[in-house]
């Protein structure tokens, strides 16, 4: 294929010592060294340098296919993006990974040691992030046209270390050694407008903006699995615009004063606010949404124009998915692109708008919904504020024809809150101005549109649908698990069920031989081993996810409290266990720090318990990532999915720990109906109140402390904590559990502890416990994010593949 100026590309060659050639041109040319003088570091880089290589040969083919036939796009706009570690994906990707092992250790490299030096971008918080990350690794795989885009932080996640068991927190400076993955594009900088007013010229508003900075993209690839496709996932970079350098104040030696515009422009994306499911309702954060926003749309109607003139064609040629209300701003920046710069009417540029935009909603709770004061956002966005208006009047007029005098259903619906403070509803304006809106689960999607977008169903029943949350295989089965996989490959006969995870369900055939049972455990017990946190032939009893009250971490910790005290109490007949915890606290977040250090302390007293040993103990490995993810989850017999029911949209944990051949105990939540709707409910733990028993204990006046009084088990777990058994912080986690338990644990506490008797019994029989594993494997093929993807295109993109040569 003729790609760039009549020149043609040549292709790499993959054999060991081609790559190795390679890999040595690399070092010489790109890092300046030699291999007898190239560090760990030159050696890393080097080899994704010419992993890379291998991939944007795809890349280009793959431009250039996607440019002839000028599809539909996809544009997926997300403020948080958790890729993991890129270059164990790349090397499997790209079928390089023998020939770099085997290149690596010809010029006297160990290659683990080398892998080791891979970083991995945390730019997001947790599920939202890494959907996001599963679902561009899908497109790609189905050959979608598709770029993400995002915002390349500076700083990711923040890195969590504990000192005496609390949280600390410190900068993660991910690119400190450069990024190799990444692509800098500074030719298509974009300029981004803030603050300033608004003008009227010749019956057009014209935004004049009082401070303008710049958007500097690079990209990362996104290669497909089994195919040639690679997309990529664009990230802006905020820049300070040359003139914010203050020469006349430099020379005059006013050295900080000189730069302070710079700065205060470059913070923009500097970091990433650490907030899983809470709004975060700061003036920075709102700039980054608009910056992510504008840039990311001009880039969108720049590619567009390559292909087309005519705006009327806008709609049809792309889909832009808004991942939650991050970039819900998206909506009024492009009514003030066609209306304001382009000249479009008002209703023309709605229509194109609408059939533009689809959203996805994320939560339940109230807290996660994002409104953003209007005084702050009329000062740093004035036009889309008036925007905002001129749609909030659109939609009230249609509320009140449709239900006439509602004046309550009016006040609610509307774009702007009234009291006590004026707030704009961004989910509000989601929902008005896109075609689509789902939810993440069965149940997510019931509740959002029975409660909090009722009003919103209630007018527009056809806007809603589900897309239930999925996982890529590759990553969290075939990288995390390359045991797992083989044994599976080698049962099923063919590794097809990478890109067609129903084909799980052969697995299903295998639980009926017993020597395949013994080769599932053998890898689950190694899995176990290579971890190493306790003894392999322990239950490893995993709860790994973001710490939130709601989760209801504090539930799992009274389980383990209790076991404790059993053993204490002497004759204690439960399995051994393992329990890990892993996860980060929002640094703001006092009560789910308190429970982190809770679990340390009491971590510290059961490990150093010679009476536990051997019998229970506890691990809380700090700074749970993707990286981390993919050594635990292969590893878990037991998956701890136990939020109250009602508030977990839909929880993708559940299914990668699920397909690595976990039990679950759960609750009826989120995807875990689903899931044990396809396991079968004798393969699954199921324990608590569903989300109908827990609405209704909650709206009445529930009394936390009958619970406390009439359960003794429950009494002593509590007790000890309040007493100071475990330290200080017990006091406080406990006054929260019996003064309020907002998420009913104590009403759960009963039903939990009791469930988990239950899967110490099905322990107890391994190999009945290895034949639900194996049936968990083979019924959970419907949570693949190739799956989830199928159900947008259908659903809600309608867009098709691009298929590029080999
Ligand atoms: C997030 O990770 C999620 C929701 C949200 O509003 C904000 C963030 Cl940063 C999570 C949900 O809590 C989880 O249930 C869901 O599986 C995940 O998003 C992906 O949909």
């Amino acid at each position: 294929m003729d790609l760039r100026n009549g020149v043609e590309l040549r292709s790499l060659g993959n054999t060991p010592d081609e790559f190795r050639q390679d890999m040595l041109s690399n070092l010489y040319y790109r890092r300046g060294t030699t291999v007898e003088s190239a560090s760990a570091q030159d050696a890393y880089e080097t080899l994704a340098l010419t992993v890379r290589d291998r991939l944007a040969e795809r890349r280009a083919r793959t431009a250039a296919a996607q440019y002839e036939s000028n599809p539909r796009w996809v544009y997926y706009l997300s403020a948080e993006y958790l890729l993991g570690p890129q270059l164990e994906q790349n090397l499997l990707y790209s079928g390089t990974s023998e020939a770099a092992h085997k290149a690596l250790e010809a010029c006297g490299f160990k290659p683990e040691e080398i892998a080791a030096l891979d970083v991995e971008p945390g730019l997001g918080n947790g599920g939202l992030g890494r959907l996001a990350a599963c679902l561009l690794d899908s497109l790609a795989t189905l050959d979608i046209p598709a770029v993400g885009y995002g915002i390349r932080y500076d700083l990711g996640i923040f890195r969590q270390e504990f000192q005496d068991g609390r949280q600390i927190e410190r900068p993660d400076d991910w690119a400190f050694q450069g990024d190799p993955w990444e692509f800098p594009a500074p030719d298509d900088v974009q300029t981004v407008g803030f603050y300033g007013h608004v003008d009227e010229r010749d019956g057009r508003k014209v935004w004049q903006p009082g401070e303008v900075v710049l958007g500097e993209p690079s990209h990362l690839l996104v290669p497909g699995y089994g195919t040639t496709t690679v997309n990529i996932v664009r990230l802006w970079r905020a820049r300070a615009h040359q003139a914010s350098f203050d020469l006349t104040r430099f020379s005059a030696g006013q050295y900080a004063e000189a730069v302070q515009d710079a700065v205060r422009a470059e913070n923009i994306s500097k970091v990433l606010y650490p907030d899983d499911s809470t709004a975060a309702g700061r003036e920075l954060r709102l700039k980054q949404q608009y910056f992510l926003v504008s840039c990311s749309l001009r880039d969108i109607v720049r590619r567009f124009r390559l292909r087309n003139s005519d705006w009327d064609a806008f709609g049809s040629k792309t889909a832009i998915q808004l991942n939650d209300t991050h970039p819900v701003l998206a909506i009024p920046e492009l009514m003030r692109l066609l209306v304001d710069e382009e000249g479009l009417d008002w209703d023309h540029a709605w229509s194109l708008v609408r059939q533009t935009f689809n959203y996805t909603c994320h939560t339940l709770l109230p807290e996660a919904l994002e409104t953003w004061p209007v005084d702050m956002l009329g000062r740093l966005l004035p036009r889309h504020l008036e925007i905002i208006y001129l749609i909030n009047a659109g939609l009230l007029e249609e509320v009140r024809s449709r239900f006439p005098g509602d004046i309550d259903r009016v006040r609610r619906m509307s774009l702007i809150q009234e009291t006590p403070e004026r707030l704009v509803r961004m989910a509000n304006l989601a929902v008005t101005g896109t075609t689509m809106t789902n939810g993440v689960a069965e149940l997510h999607t019931q509740l959002l549109t029975s409660t909090v977008l009722r009003d919103f169903h209630d007018l527009w029943p056809s806007r809603f649908a589900n897309v239930t949350n999925g996982v890529s295989p590759r990553r969290f089965v075939r990288l995390a698990s390359p045991g797992i996989s083989a044994l599976i490959s080698s049962g099923l006969g063919h590794d097809r069920w990478l890109t067609d995870l129903s084909l799980l369900s052969g697995l299903e055939a295998l639980t009926g031989d017993a020597s395949f049972r013994e080769q599932w455990r053998e890898v689950k017990r190694s899995a176990k081993a290579a971890l190493g946190l306790g003894d392999p032939g322990a239950l490893m009893d995993v709860m790994i996810k973001r710490f939130h009250e709601y989760k209801r971490q504090q539930l799992k910790l009274l389980h383990v409290i209790t076991l404790y005290q059993r053993i204490k109490a002497g004759g204690y007949d439960g399995v051994p266990r393992t329990v890990l915890f892993g996860g980060k606290a929002a640094p703001a977040y006092q009560a789910a720090k308190n429970i982190i250090h809770l679990i340390n302390a009491v971590a510290a007293a059961v490990n150093a318990d010679p009476a536990a040993a051997g019998l229970l103990r506890v691990a809380f490995p700090a700074n749970y990532n993707i990286t981390l993810a993919e050594h635990i989850i292969p590893a878990a017999d037991l998956s701890e999915q136990i939020s109250m029911a009602g508030k977990e949209a839909s929880g993708t944990g559940n299914m990668k720990l699920t397909l690595n051949g976990a039990l679950t105990i759960g609750t009826l939540d989120g995807a875990n109906i689903e899931i044990r709707d396809r396991v079968g409910a004798d393969n699954f733990f199921l324990f608590g109140l569903d989300a109908p028993a827990a609405l209704a204990l909650r709206s009445g006046p529930y009394q936390p402390r009958d619970h406390y009084h009439a359960d003794d088990e429950l009494r002593a777990a509590l007790d000890a904590i309040r007493s100071g058994a475990f330290g200080g912080v017990g006091h406080d986690v406990a006054a929260s559990l019996l003064d309020r338990d907002e998420y009913l644990t104590l009403a759960d506490y009963r039903s939990y502890v009791d469930a988990q008797a239950g899967v110490d019994a099905a322990w107890r029989d391994q190999d009945h416990w290895t034949t639900m594993s194996i049936l968990n494997t083979a019924r959970a093929g419907f949570f693949s994010s190739d799956r989830t993807v199928t159900d947008y295109l259908d659903r809600i993109w309608h867009a098709t593949p691009v298929r590029v040569e080999g």
